[in-house]
């Protein structure tokens, strides 16, 4: 009877990133017992006979792409086994991780003083991403703080509840044979709050401030009729404008630089606070104004503007 075996490359990994491996190797023979053992990679020669041993330091071929080394092994009595082989993909490229983006999607809602802004990242590699590191910087007005780690894993996205202030992201992307991307940084990003009474709004006449449960910063303006109109002027590459919803609240239009973007309906059957509505993105800061015009919704005139948050 020849002997039998098997043999793993990298401890049975599916990918390295060193072209110099261990291999284990486990044979067996009834009778005789295994007494040598030829090792070779796909496409070369056999190395020869040699003593049979349960490990060996291995070179796998240069380049990237799946290697295969095969393995047979012979008994005292000069049986000679199957021919087994096990395959491991080496790759040797690290992946490219892409910057950060930051958002502040609609349907979100504001903390009482937080934001919840979204980070999201990607990164690309031949073999696939294995785990990512995102990390944060905070500028208080003088120096950048020691970056933090705020996410580790395998997903592309999370949510960091901010307070108004001026950050930074990056990321670094592993790639699943374990090579590290050089870290990608997103734009310096200010989240800024803009409360319903600041002076960068214009109100038509007839609006009215109001103390309002949940409301962000406490407070509210409101108008109950079609037409009545509030205006932001910012510069920035996002805005997003919060309000609550309640049974009592009606429908607005917004318009985006002069022109209509969307219809929001601030109805909910139960009363909700700080909600984010609507929300702008461009690619790149900008100077822009966005209007809340009231429609007049019957039954449910009323609408509320509670704050904007501009990301610049
Ligand atoms: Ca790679
Ligand atoms: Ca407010």
């Amino acid at each position: 009877m020849p002997p039998t075996g098997s043999i793993q490359i990298a401890g049975g990994a599916d990918y390295t990133n060193n072209a110099q491996v261990t291999i284990q190797i486990n044979a067996t023979d009834r009778g005789w017992g295994v007494s040598s053992m030829a090792i070779w990679n796909a496409g070369e020669r056999s190395s020869g006979w040699q003593s049979y041993s349960e490990s060996v330091s291995w070179t796998l071929p240069a380049g990237d792409g799946p290697k295969t080394v095969y393995a047979s092994f012979r008994d005292a009595a000069g049986n000679t086994s199957e021919i087994v082989s096990d395959t491991i993909v080496l790759d040797t490229t690290r992946p490219v991780a892409k910057a950060p983006t930051v958002s502040l999607p609609a349907g979100s809602t504001l903390g009482t003083s937080k934001i919840p802004v979204r980070v999201a990242w990607s990164a690309t590699d031949a073999n696939g991403i294995g785990s990512y590191l995102v990390q944060m910087s905070t500028y208080d007005g003088s120096a950048w703080s020691a970056w933090s780690t705020i996410y580790r894993g395998g997903a592309t996205s999370t949510t960091k509840h901010l307070a108004p202030g001026t950050y930074r992201f990056r990321v670094q992307a592993t790639d699943r044979a374990g090579n590290e991307s050089a870290f990608a940084s997103s734009p310096i990003t200010t989240v800024a709050a803009v409360q319903e009474n600041s002076s960068a709004i214009s109100y038509s006449s007839g609006w009215k401030r109001t103390a309002r449960t949940g409301a962000y910063g406490g407070y509210v303006k409101y108008h109950t009729q079609a037409g009545a109109t509030a205006t932001l002027r910012f510069r920035g590459r996002s805005v997003s404008l919060v309000t609550p919803k309640a049974a009592s609240l009606g429908k607005a239009e917004i318009r985006v630089d002069g022109v209509r973007a969307a219809i929001v309906d601030l109805y909910a059957s139960s009363t909700q606070a700080r909600k984010v509505v609507y929300t702008k993105a461009w690619s790149s800061s900008g100077s822009h104004t966005v209007t809340v015009k009231v429609l007049g919704t019957s039954g449910r005139p009323r609408v509320d503007i509670d704050a904007f948050v501009i990301l610049r």
